[in-house]
């Protein structure tokens, strides 16, 4: 439908007009004068409805206080087609036929373009077949499902990188850079992984998540109404941080000795959680007294970790992952001129920085024998080149009658690699560093993974992350469809067979799920 269209004129109860509400709304200036606007207060509340009603104002648009005659556009939150319809009949208001009801989503994004975006299915309200008369009959060509219902399962939500509750991020600098930007909930999820407290992971990891997914910012407790994964005691942080703009247990967190050291540690590549534990057990504080303590022994990835540091630690930038990804491509195709290389992980998810770069290779027409060789191959070239700094390669275990795993953290069973690789700079930086004798190289973190042709599509799913978004692929194809999935297969209990897939798509397709784009799985 045309955005612009002209108002309707329908079989609606009139409604007093307000003089000179054609050339004003408010205070501001009407720019898309074609389009009337009417905010439902019904489970939005006053508070944000009244900020909705300024913001759009401001952005030009016109807004009704009242349902009049003039009005084109509903914009309803937590309200199905159903809801709004039923208000409309309690009202005593005939809607005409051609009211658009639209989900508040849209609205978000018209404020974020600053002009009317184009409405589509997941913008309009979905009246249920058998309801009262629709006020929109496409709405009734399409099945039954509440639009603007939240999934308590990632997998159902699409989350971009447009995170709208930047509000829960801790702004204050951590000592490291990983703490920068992250959400208050990532934080406490964080802290109870260090202390092996699954249960409160789970919980604010998935507070997180679903904060992450919401097209609007919360400013108010009524803002969480209906949302799911939001308890009482994520709440109550919630709460807080509306109020004082910052969470003493977050606060606590971050100051905390075991949390500081945790991180720290950590921030090493090849240290786990044991290690830090018993490094923080002996009264180890900072990584130089670690470096510097002969009676400690590391691991040959440890060692490599304390000398490439200051890199690793440093985010890879998408031009950094670019340059890989030519290094890569190059090596593969110097064995195997028709393998498929697709860049997994945050990057294929939009991210523009990441703490390493993972690849997924695939080949038709190999034997297994040719595909177990080529990362040993594409190794011993860059050992050659000097440009390995660090590689371990392990060998598969994948068996293709196995089950999937009921593990929803579990690693796969394909061969990979995990390196670090010496990316040189672009040549200008390098004949400036070079005059000033600095180092020309950076060290970075890779992973490759080599996988079955046949099995292209789990992998790439399970590659693409985020973590969140496949622990819960994997927890709504167990808990909803009795299927179990991982990075190898799918496989339907009830029917016991292995469901085949070419594409991601067919996965979802598999699952019953609607297709989830890579850039909307930032769960
Ligand atoms: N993955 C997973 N389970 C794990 C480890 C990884 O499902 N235990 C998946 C999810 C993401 C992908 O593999 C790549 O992992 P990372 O590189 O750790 O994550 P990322 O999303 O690429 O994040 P970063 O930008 O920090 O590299
Ligand atoms: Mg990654």
């Amino acid at each position: 439908m045309d955005l612009l269209q002209a108002p309707h004129s329908g079989p609606r109860k009139k409604r007093p007009r307000k003089a000179g509400a054609l050339m004003v709304s408010g205070a501001h200036e009407v720019r898309f004068g074609d389009l009337v606007l009417f905010i439902l207060e019904k489970k939005m509340g006053s508070t944000r409805r009244a900020f909705l009603m300024d913001l759009a104002r401001s952005k030009g648009f016109r807004v009704e206080d009242e349902l009049s005659d003039a009005v084109t556009h509903l914009v309803a939150e937590n309200n199905s087609g159903n809801d709004v319809l039923e208000w409309l009949q309690v009202q005593n208001i005939q809607a005409s036929s051609r009211l658009e009801l639209l989900d508040v989503s849209w609205l978000i994004e018209c404020m974020g373009a600053g002009k009317p975006v184009e409405m589509t299915r997941k913008h309009q309200l979905v009246v249920r077949r058998g309801s009262p008369a629709s006020p929109n009959p496409d709405a009734q060509k399409t099945p039954s499902r509440s639009v603007q219902r939240i999934s308590e399962y990632a997998c159902q939500r699409r989350t971009t990188l447009n995170n709208c509750n930047y509000a829960f991020t801790v702004t204050r600098l951590c000592f490291s850079t990983w703490s920068r930007g992250r959400n208050a909930f990532e934080i406490l999820a964080e802290n109870c992984e260090f202390k092996e407290n699954e249960d409160s992971y789970v919980t604010y990891i998935r507070a997180a998540s679903v904060l992450k997914s919401l097209p609007f910012t919360i400013i108010s407790m009524k803002d969480t109404e209906g949302i799911p994964c939001l308890g009482d005691r994520v709440k109550c942080i919630i709460e807080e941080i509306i109020e004082d703009g910052e969470s003493s247990e977050v606060n606590a967190v971050l100051n905390d000795e075991r949390y500081k050291s945790f991180k720290l540690f950590t921030s090493v590549f090849g240290v786990g959680l044991k290690t830090s534990e018993k490094w923080f057990r002996m009264g180890f504080r900072s990584l130089n007294k670690i470096k510097s303590d002969k009676s400690l022994k590391f691991t040959r990835m440890q060692k490599a970790g304390f000398l490439y540091y200051e890199d690793l630690v440093s985010c890879v930038t998408r031009a950094e992952a670019e340059a890989v990804s030519t290094l890569v491509k190059e090596a593969v195709w110097a064995f195997l001129p028709g393998a498929f290389i697709s860049m997994t992980g945050g990057f294929r998810r939009g991210k523009e920085i990441g703490h390493d770069v993972d690849f997924l290779i695939t080949s038709p027409e190999i034997t297994e024998d040719e595909e177990q060789q080529v990362l040993h191959k594409v190794i011993n070239l860059w050992e050659n080149k000097g440009l390995l700094l660090y590689s371990d390669l392990v060998e598969s275990t994948f068996e293709k009658l196995k089950l999937p795993s009921r593990k929803v953290d579990a690693l796969d069973h394909f061969q990979k690699c995990f390196l670090i690789l010496k990316l040189h700079h672009q040549r200008e930086d390098n004949e400036k560093s070079s005059q000033q004798e600095e180092k020309t190289w950076k060290a970075i973190r890779v992973d490759l993974v080599m996988c079955p042709y046949e099995r292209r599509a789990f992998a790439l799913l399970g590659w693409t992350g985020s973590r969140q978004f496949e622990r819960d692929l994997r927890r709504y194809a167990t808990h909803e469809r009795k299927m179990m999935l991982d990075n190898h297969a799918l496989y339907d209990k009830t029917k016991r067979i292995f469901l085949k897939a070419e594409s991601e798509e067919e996965i979802f397709a598999h699952l019953g799920l609607d297709y989830i784009e890579p850039w909307e799985r930032n769960a």
